[in-house]
This record gives structure tokens, sequence and C-alpha cells, in this order.
């Protein structure tokens, strides 16, 4: 079962099962709530958690791994050591740079006590956030995905930070790559029924509503 909250992080995991064609359960978190299920399991209150077995698995990077090696069949992680090795850098990129950028241009307060310093911080963060979309479009115009010819986890983490561009408001008149890359992709039936669930705001603008179903993994 994974633990999602809508439009966060746990959006890359939950698409890596959609394609992946897994059987799994869902548990939309309500964030602003006590999470206290979710809790615990996993004290830091965080999505994604992922409840394998008797297992708690947490971390972005981990989960979509998991997934991608339980299911091969879904080549969302590719087999060759330095196209499985390109991946993990990107998603290890995606971790430590545009995640903690988008939180430091939301969330300043969590960076420093000082709240003369939190607009700076803010600042700061959301200058990275945009310099790593640039970096992102610049790499899909040699596409047409992050790596090989498939979509893999990484291109799931692009689709994500995209998504979070639009929730919070970038000016994305430029990055026509990326932009062809998320328009394409959201077309794929198992990601525009989980957008679909998720309300996401990468289906506003696109074709993808009308291949938009309920995914079947049981939501709660
Ligand atoms: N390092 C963790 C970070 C997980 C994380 O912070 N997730 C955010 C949502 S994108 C969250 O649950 N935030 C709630 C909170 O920090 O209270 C990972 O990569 O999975």
């Amino acid at each position: 079962m994974l633990f999602h909250g809508q439009n966060l992080c746990s959006l890359a995991p939950l698409l890596a099962l959609e394609i992946a064609d897994a059987r799994y359960e869902v548990r939309l978190v309500e964030m602003a709530g006590d999470r206290l299920e979710l809790r615990s399991y996993n004290p830091a209150g965080t999505v994604p958690t992922m409840l394998v077995g008797s297992s708690v698995l947490t971390e972005n990077l981990a989960i979509c791994c998991f997934i991608a090696d339980s299911f091969p069949h879904s080549q969302l992680l590719p087999s060759l050591p330095l196209a499985r090795a390109k991946c993990l850098a990107w998603l290890s990129w995606f971790a430590s740079s545009m995640h903690i950028a988008r939180r430091r241009g939301r969330l300043p307060e969590r960076f420093s006590d000082a709240g003369d310093s939190w607009e700076s911080i803010r600042t700061k963060g959301r200058a990275e956030y945009i310099a790593g979309l640039v970096k992102i479009n610049q790499h899909l115009a040699g596409g047409p995905y992050m790596e090989g010819r498939s979509p893999t986890v990484a291109d799931l983490q692009a689709l994500l930070c995209y998504c979070w561009a639009l929730i919070d408001k970038y000016e994305l008149i430029g990055l026509t790559h990326y932009r062809k890359f998320v328009q394409e992709l959201v077309l794929h039936p198992p990601i525009a029924r989980v957008l679909a669930m998720d309300r996401s705001p990468l289906l506003t603008n696109t074709l993808a509503q009308s291949h938009a179903k309920l995914p079947r993994g049981s939501v709660q």
C-alpha cells in the first residue's frame, strides 16, 4: 500500500505502480490533518511511504527503484549498467536539488528561524527551481525521454516537477522541449488515469482528459 498526498512527490511512485500494472492500494493522505495512520508507520509523516508486506519503505528514490525492479517488464529502470546509472543520477539530482529548491520556495521557515531571511530563501529557492526546469528542457532537446527510448522513473520525476511548476506559477514560456515531453507523456493511459485521480493541473490544458479513467488501485 502506498501513502500518497495529492500532487505531492508520492505522485512519482503512484505513476510507477500504475504503469507497471501492479496490484496496489493507495491511501490518500490529508496532509493538513494529523496523519496518525501514516505516522504509525513513518513517524516523520511524509509521503511517499509504502507498506510492502511487513516492511515500511520510505524515500521517493528507493520506492521508485523498488517498483521498477519488482516489475522489470515495465522498463522503468534500464537494465544496462550505464543507462541505469544515468537514470539514478537524475533521480538523485531531482531529490537533492529540485525537491529541495521547491521546499525553499514554499516553506522557507523550515530552513531558518530568522524570519527576515525567509524572503531571500524563498527567492533563491525559486531561482534554483527555474534553473532546474531550464536544465531539464535543454536535456530533453535530445529526447524523447530523460534517458533511453521509453519512459523511466526519471521521466516521472520530470513530470512531477512540471506539475509543481504549474501549481507554483512559474513562467514556462520557452520550455518547448519540456512542454512537448509532458504533452506526450500525459497521453499514456496509465499516466492519465493517475493524474485524473489527483485532479492534476497537468491535465487541464492537455488532450489527456479523454484518456482519464480511475486507476485500478483501490483508493481509500
Ligand atoms: N526525502 C523524502 C522527502 C519526503 C517529503 O518530504 N515529502 C513531502 C511531500 S512532497 C511531505 O510529505 N511533506 C510533509 C511534511 O514534511 O510534513 C523523499 O524523498 O521521499
